[in-house]
């Protein structure tokens, strides 16, 4: 009894832990209040890596479109400024760009010389999805997408949980726990 009373009350607490490590995915624009933009000195590389993004973002870029655009190229054309053949153009003004894949996801703007004065951004994504509990190790295969070669399908395993959903759960998971000690 004891036994399976703590077996049962430790697989509540790692699903309720999993539940609560869970991040939604988050709207992030890029420069913050600055936007996208090659005046100001608004430095990207600071804005990424005060960031986690992780698979299921959306990546937003909002600019004057008379003045800039997006681009999203590889990592050599990154490096080098090349707008030469980008993977994709965006040139709306107001872009989404939903991150369906680990790793990096290279951005500049292709109007001469504005990548050279730093309108360039690296979107690095380190997670992989917010759906896979690990703690349980039933996280599923992995379906990533090779982040450079153009847009990626989203992964099929892909199910994100809403954050009053997760809240629910976690909600009965601690009700099962209290119950197992009653
Ligand atoms: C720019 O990139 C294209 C496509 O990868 C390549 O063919 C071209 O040589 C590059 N140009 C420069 C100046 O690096
Ligand atoms: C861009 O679009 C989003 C969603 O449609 C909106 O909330 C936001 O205010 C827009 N930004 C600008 C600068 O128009
Ligand atoms: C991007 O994600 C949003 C919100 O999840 C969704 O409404 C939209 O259809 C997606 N766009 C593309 C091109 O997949
Ligand atoms: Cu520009």
């Amino acid at each position: 009894m004891g036994f399976s009373k703590s077996v049962a009350a430790r697989a509540v607490v790692l699903v309720a832990v999993a539940l609560l490590r869970l991040s939604d995915a988050a709207v992030y624009t890029v420069g913050d209040s600055g936007g996208w933009t090659s005046i100001g000195n608004l430095d990207y590389k600071q804005w990424a890596a005060a960031k986690t993004f992780q698979v299921g973002d959306i990546i937003r870029f909002e600019y004057n479109a008379q003045f800039h655009n997006v681009m999203r190229v590889t990592h050599p054309m990154y490096k080098a400024c090349n707008a030469s053949a980008p993977l994709a153009t965006y040139t709306t003004g107001n872009d989404t760009v939903n991150i369906t894949a680990k790793g990096h996801h290279f951005f500049i703007c292709g109007v001469p010389g504005h990548c050279q004065s730093g309108q360039k951004v690296d979107i690095n994504v380190l997670r992989e999805s917010e759906s896979s509990p690990a703690p349980l190790g039933t996280s599923p295969a992995s379906a990533s997408v090779p982040s450079a070669g153009g847009p990626a399908p989203s992964p099929s395993g892909a199910i994100t949980l809403k954050a009053s959903s997760k809240v629910c759960l976690a909600m009965a998971a601690f009700a099962v726990f209290v119950s197992v000690f009653h």
